[in-house]
């Protein structure tokens, strides 16, 4: 239905951008005045916190549109190739300061309001986290999207406007609930609905054969129901305010808002009730992480998001071309894992029966168009749909699947490979638990390039979950290892090392990270360790304030803060940590006088709210936590706390104020971790397993500023095969084991913990006791290392001097060089 002209293609002079005139606070005090009164409808002695967060939004963003009308119009003009990123997820959080820090006017806003009584900080926490994801690979997306601003790459993020994101999590008595999400219930002032903007988008009905008039016949889809996606767009801004791309997010609404006949004779709520199940797709955000949720209603939202994604890149390549020839020369779509795979066969589907074109060339095309990034290879993670709910909700998908299924194993065997376990793996259809559709094998037959997110994941990919497709397609698996923006995990959350690093280094250090480097030359001067550690301490007395405040637990701030945060996970194994530090508290009472250093053990996490195991992993730390944080005789020695509802927001507040980084996930089942790269460029050292992006963490920061222990990827492979016997357990894990087992930390209900022990006593899939010792003496290592302090401050120095490589623009320039081929502006 078309798209505003104004964003798209209208030939606009491009005089002075307006956000010039915001550098002056005078004028944006007027520019918020003015949008308090007629924006949101206010009196300055009347406004609220949030009536002025409002108030400030609205007036940047008119700014902000004059630079985003100009960025689509030289994006027109140019002619250069497009970039689309399609992801179910994207973990933004708050937008304020990302906006205002990427535009440099973050202190004229101070000054703006700060005559009007307004704090600017105060602003800041009240705007709502968009949590539209649920962890590392919602985030990735987040940091990938302003990156390409930054880049002046142009680019669209295609995703899903959900009403609620991912869930609050509250804590009561140690359990987590889940609290629903409601980030809109104030209105969104970033985004701008595009009502014209709207798709339709089709599901179930049949296939049938038409007649084309050249005595041939031609399928067509008669889906049974029809949806409007409907598009809502935030800018995002790059760095220097230079470029400006969109993120448009797509909203299900019902075609009919209501069912009039039924609502005339007098059934009211039937009337509502078609409406109601048509907008569930766009309700709320699936809350599992590497694990995907195989119900109907998420294949909804997959084939939603993409078919309207699709439709809408297609009509703008047409209006600027008149030909989808070209289509691969102008435009490049990376799928962000599987979730959008149904892409393959949409775009065939649109090529071919929609626009008129022949099976072999709209395979071209859309071989030359697609890519797939993997992101996990957890079994249960690979996202797979039975043939038969496919065949009743995307009945010509399925069709087109099938075709071409048949094209590929033919191919095999016309180059002799009549290898029925050959063919049985690279087919797209399992046979093995009924018919099911194997959406990566999709996605990687349909790509012009797939990618894995760390030299080790990609390894791991061409050697298990992709051997074959790997030994018959050599070149399409290639190695993107993650980044994250160094904007806001560096800048905007670490204000205080950010002066300092350009104090020391100059303004250049915020435009190119490799400048970081020279820190190393600083990284023994005792003046410059100083200060790098007065920073720390402030962030980490901010840190101890928060926890207090939402813990009431009351934390020193100069103990060493070890901090694990990240969806909870047995793979990830927050309950290794947690079983170390019942053997740390049983050393400390045994030996109260030695010189432990005082350490605070941080979790944060959210765990999926159907993952029972994951959840009685939360309820077992804060079990322990009761124990050891009200024993008289540990005192400050130990600390266990656990922060409720990590989110971007909190991650921003706890990052850089930690000292160690805990990455500590059996080896092979990490893709990459992101994490690992925000702690460690905010100055802590990292404790963690040889896995995903931790293996070149090692070989940027040196091995001697990092403490790796444990199996390796091969290793774990091994002992899996071989076996665990359970009589291998040290003293010191038997009896944390023993003490857990027996309800020492849960005396009013003794057995709550029995499918932890049982767990490790059964298999320990995760290879928690196997691991325990060596993990056990890292983290002495640990003591030993932070009792020196002067050599603690040149390892994490050096740490934040040598991660420069994992900056997301350094990760997106290499995609668009070696996988799309675009160029910037
Ligand atoms: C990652 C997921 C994921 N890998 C399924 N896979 C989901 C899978 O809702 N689902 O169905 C949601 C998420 N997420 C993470 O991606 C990896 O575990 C991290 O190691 C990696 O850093 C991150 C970004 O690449």
């Amino acid at each position: 239905l078309g798209e505003p002209a104004s964003l798209e293609d209208a030939p606009m002079p491009s005089g002075a951008p307006a956000i010039d005139g915001m550098v002056d606070p005078a004028m944006l005090r007027e520019a918020i005045l003015k949008k308090l009164m007629y924006g949101v409808g206010k009196d300055a002695s009347r406004a609220s916190d949030h009536d002025w967060l409002v108030a400030t939004i609205l007036a940047l963003r008119d700014g902000i549109v004059d630079r985003w009308i100009d960025s689509t119009r030289r994006t027109y003009a140019s002619g250069k190739k497009r970039v689309y990123y399609l992801s179910l997820e994207f973990l933004i959080g708050r937008l304020l300061f990302d906006s205002l820090g990427n535009l440099g006017l973050i202190e004229a806003t101070r000054e703006a309001l700060r005559p009007l009584g307004v704090d600017l900080d105060r602003l800041r926490e009240v705007e709502p986290d968009a949590a539209l994801g649920n962890g590392g690979l919602g985030r990735l997306a987040a940091c990938f999207i302003e990156s390409l601003s930054s880049l002046k790459i142009p680019a669209y993020g295609y995703g899903i406007r959900y009403d609620y994101g991912l869930f609050k999590q509250a804590i009561a008595d140690g359990w987590q609930r889940e609290i629903p999400e409601d980030w809109l219930s104030f209105g969104n002032p970033w985004e701008f609905e595009r009502p014209e903007v709207a798709y339709e988008i089709g599901f179930g009905g049949h296939v049938v054969d038409e007649e084309t008039g050249h005595g041939s016949v031609r399928r067509v889809w008669q889906p049974g129901e029809k949806i409007i996606a409907a598009a809502y767009d935030t800018p995002i801004v790059g760095w220097r305010g230079q470029h400006i791309n969109t993120l448009r997010l797509w909203a299900a609404k019902a075609p009919q808002p209501i069912a009039l006949e039924a609502f005339n004779v007098g059934d009211y709520v039937g009337a509502m009730a078609q409406r109601a199940r048509i907008e569930a797709i766009s309700r709320v955000l699936y809350p599992s992480d590497a694990t995907p949720a195989g119900y109907e209603l998420r294949l909804r939202q997959e084939y939603f998001f993409t078919a309207a994604s699709l439709q809408d890149l297609i009509r703008r390549h047409l209006q600027a071309y008149g030909t989808l020839v070209n289509l691969g020369e102008k435009a490049a779509i990376q799928l962000n894992d599987t979730h959008p795979a149904i892409a393959v066969a949409e775009l065939m589907r649109l090529l071919i029966d929609v626009h008129g074109i022949a099976y072999d060339d709209a395979w071209r095309l859309t071989r030359q168009t697609l890519n797939y990034t993997n992101h996990t290879l957890l079994p249960e993670a690979l996202e797979t749909w039975s043939v038969q709910l496919m065949e009743r909700l995307l009945p010509r998908h399925m069709e087109l699947i099938y075709r071409i299924n048949w094209h590929h194993l033919e191919a095999l065997s016309r180059n002799a490979a009549h290898d029925q376990d050959l063919i049985r793996s690279v087919s797209l259809i399992d046979e093995t638990n009924g018919r099911r559709v194997r959406m990566g094998h999709l996605a990687f037959l349909g790509s012009n390039k797939v990618n894995g997110v760390s030299a080790l994941h990609t390894e791991l990919m061409r050697e298990t979950v992709f051997e074959d497709l790997h030994k018959l397609f050599p070149d399409r698996i290639v190695s993107k290892t993650n980044g994250v923006t160094f904007r806001r995990w560096l800048q905007q959350c670490n204000p205080a090392l950010t002066k300092l690093l350009v104090d020391t280094l100059g303004e250049g250090v915020l435009d190119d990270p490799g400048l970081l480097r020279g820190l190393e030359a600083y990284a023994d001067k005792p003046d410059f360790q100083a200060r790098y550690a007065a920073v720390k301490h402030a962030n980490k007395e901010k840190l101890a304030r928060v926890i207090e405040d939402r813990t009431g637990w009351k934390v020193d701030p100069t103990a060493l803060f070890d901090v694990q945060i990240k969806r909870i996970h047995e793979y990830k194994r927050q309950l290794l940590n947690v079983l170390e530090t019942v053997a740390l508290y049983h050393a400390i009472k045994a030996n109260p006088d030695a010189a432990w250093p005082k350490r605070v053990k941080i979790f944060a996490g959210k765990a999926a709210a159907s993952y029972a195991q994951a959840k009685l992993i939360i309820k077992l730390a804060h079990d322990v936590a009761r124990v050891v944080n009200t024993d008289p005789e540990i005192g400050d020695k130990l600390k266990l706390i656990f922060l409720p509802n990590y989110n971007v927001s909190l991650a921003e507040v706890i990052i850089p104020a930690a000292d160690l980084s805990e990455q500590i996930s059996t080896a092979g089942m990490e893709a990459s971790g992101t994490g690992n790269m925000k702690l460690a460029l905010n100055g802590a050292l990292t404790i963690g397993t040889l896995d995903g992006a931790n293996v070149e963490i090692r070989e940027q920061v040196g091995e001697e500023n990092i403490v790796i222990f444990g199996l390796t990827a091969d290793e774990v492979t091994k002992v899996r095969k071989a076996g665990l016997s359970p009589d291998e357990r040290s003293a010191r894990l038997a009896r944390v084991l023993y003490e857990i087992e027996t309800g020492v930390f849960s005396p009013e209900d003794p057995t709550r913990f029995d499918p932890i022990i049982q767990a490790l006593a059964r298999n320990d899939h995760f290879l928690v006791c196997p691991d325990f010792d060596a993990y056990w003496d890292a983290q002495r290592e640990v003591d030993a290392l932070w009792a020196d302090q002067d050599a603690w401050r040149r390892m994490t120095i050096l740490n934040t001097a040598r991660i420069d490589w994992f900056s997301s623009d350094r990760t997106i320039s290499e995609y668009a060089a070696e996988i799309w081929n675009a160029e910037p502006l």
